[in-house]
């Protein structure tokens, strides 16, 4: 047999392009098929899919598989096509011919599946379903409006684990004035398990966790939050409130003290 194989591959060497494959998966569900899937995949394949668990519990199941059958001195190993299924970097197995894979459930991990085909001689190939659960909700992004709250994840609940969030409030030409109403992170003595990083304008990021409240922000520039939590001991998180007050004119660029607190020079305008 083992001459058929040189064969054939002499004779589709000329076939290199392959389709688009693999890439990260988004959203909660979802179908991974080998390229061309029922057809007959191509050759000289090397597809790896990703699937973030992002904090939750993820299941494949491949319902169909079928890749090329080794055979002969080989038949024992998966030399010519395989799929590989990878819990973040480490290999879980790998499989080929008709060896179904199964089930698999990542908690908290990434999952990678892997297609290799080799030039010559394909089958069908396979078809898994994914599913994703326990999802943290997305957070994070730029604030809009001139008021408004930010808070953890899931608050007044805990927030979840290995979770990280980037919220940007951006100056406007006005003064950022925000105040922690609630906070209660994980404590570390360097901060080192869940964290609120705070950065004003160019300055370096200052660092809080624990039940310490941040002080009051004030600031002409704009503000960046970012909220780590580990993977395990979560906390309620925090609630803060910002709102962004108009630069009174003269004072755009000086930032002189214009008792900013009170956004009224507007509402005075409608007394004309
Ligand atoms: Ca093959
Ligand atoms: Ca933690």
């Amino acid at each position: 047999m083992m001459w058929m194989k040189v064969c054939i591959v002499l004779l589709s060497c000329a076939v290199l392009s392959h389709g688009d494959c693999g890439g990260t998966v988004t959203g909660t569900e979802g179908t991974i098929s080998s390229p061309g899937y029922p057809a007959s995949y191509p050759g000289n394949l090397h597809c790896t899919w990703t699937l973030p668990s992002r904090g939750g519990s993820l299941t494949l199941t491949f319902s169909d598989f079928q890749l090329e059958r080794p055979f002969g001195l080989f038949a024992s190993q998966c030399n010519y096509d395989y799929v590989e299924v990878l819990d973040g970097d480490s290999l879980v197995g790998r499989w080929c011919g008709e060896d179904n894979p199964g089930t698999f459930t990542f908690e908290r991990r990434t999952a990678r599946v892997r297609l290799v085909s080799d030039p010559s001689i394909s089958r069908r190939g396979f078809s898994l379903q994914w599913t994703l659960d326990g999802v943290a909700p997305p957070c994070g992004g730029v604030m809009d409006g001139t008021f408004g709250e930010i808070t953890t994840p899931r608050y007044p609940l805990n927030y979840p684990s290995s979770q990280t969030c980037t919220w940007t409030i951006p100056a406007q030409g006005g003064q950022i004035i925000a105040r922690f109403l609630d906070f209660v992170l994980e404590k570390g003595n360097s901060c080192q398990y869940d964290y609120l990083e705070i950065a004003i304008g160019d300055e370096a990021p200052r660092r809080h966790c624990g039940d310490d409240f941040p002080p009051e922000i004030t600031s002409y520039s704009d503000v960046t939050l970012h909220f780590v939590s580990d993977a395990n001991k979560e906390e309620k998180g925090f609630q803060l409130f910002y709102s962004i007050q108009p630069v009174s004119n003269g004072g755009a660029a000086g930032g002189d003290s214009d008792s900013p607190h009170t956004p009224s020079p507007t509402a005075d305008a409608d007394q004309s």
